[in-house]
């Protein structure tokens, strides 16, 4: 397995301040936080303005990716609760999907782990988009299942980590990136090069 597909990755968004600080503050102390936690060395990506999805459902977010090497002594699951605390750190609370949130740190992938299985996965993958808002899993699912459609995600990802290969559809990052529309990709863009992330170390 090449070193790229043996890769954590991260996805990072937000769109509320937190006791008065930015989204993009927000991301930064989470960034610090992955890396206490024992996460890395990360490879951050530049942070994104996107429009929020669905149009309409709240403010305009930022986005980053992270990638890190797996680590040795946590698995899928312990990086997830992992999130989840900082999440929580950051004002992070569970109750709207879709909406408004201070900080959301989503587990895309942990290496070529499948979680729970391919052909459940399959099912998340090919979820009728009208479906989509209203089903949601209630166990982890790895790869992340809508990984290929978001390019809040997937340009992020990029920077970090584009030969990352997709164990079930045998896709690269920058293969999904470049079957997006020219507009989805348009809408993301770079944030001023003096807000880029410098690795939290
Ligand atoms: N996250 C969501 C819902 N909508 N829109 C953008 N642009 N970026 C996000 O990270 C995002 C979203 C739910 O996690
Ligand atoms: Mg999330
Ligand atoms: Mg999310």
């Amino acid at each position: 397995m090449s070193v790229c597909e043996s890769r954590l990755l991260i996805a990072l968004g937000g769109n509320l301040p937190n006791m008065g600080g930015p989204p993009l503050e927000t991301l930064r102390a989470a960034l610090a936080d992955l890396s206490a936690a024992g996460l890395g060395p990360l490879q951050v990506s530049r942070i994104y303005a996107t429009p929020c999805f669905p149009v309409g459902a709240g403010p305009d977010y930022v986005n980053a990716a992270a990638s890190a090497p797996l680590p040795s002594a946590l698995g899928p699951q312990d990086v997830l609760a992992l999130l989840h605390r900082i999440e929580a750190a950051h004002g992070r609370t569970r109750e709207t999907r879709w909406g408004m949130r201070t900080l959301d740190l989503d587990l895309i992938a942990f290496g070529q782990t499948v979680l729970p299985d391919a052909a459940t996965h399959a099912r998340w993958r090919d979820l009728d988009p009208a479906l989509q808002r209203h089903e949601t899993p209630d166990r982890l699912i790895l790869p992340h299942p809508r990984l290929q459609d978001r390019a809040f995600v997937l340009i992020p990802l990029l920077d970090v980590a584009p030969d990352w290969t997709h164990p079930l559809t045998g896709q690269t990052v920058a293969q999904m990136a470049a079957a997006l529309s020219p507009e989805d990709r348009a809408e993301i863009r770079p944030l001023a090069p003096d807000s880029t992330l410098v690795k939290p170390e």
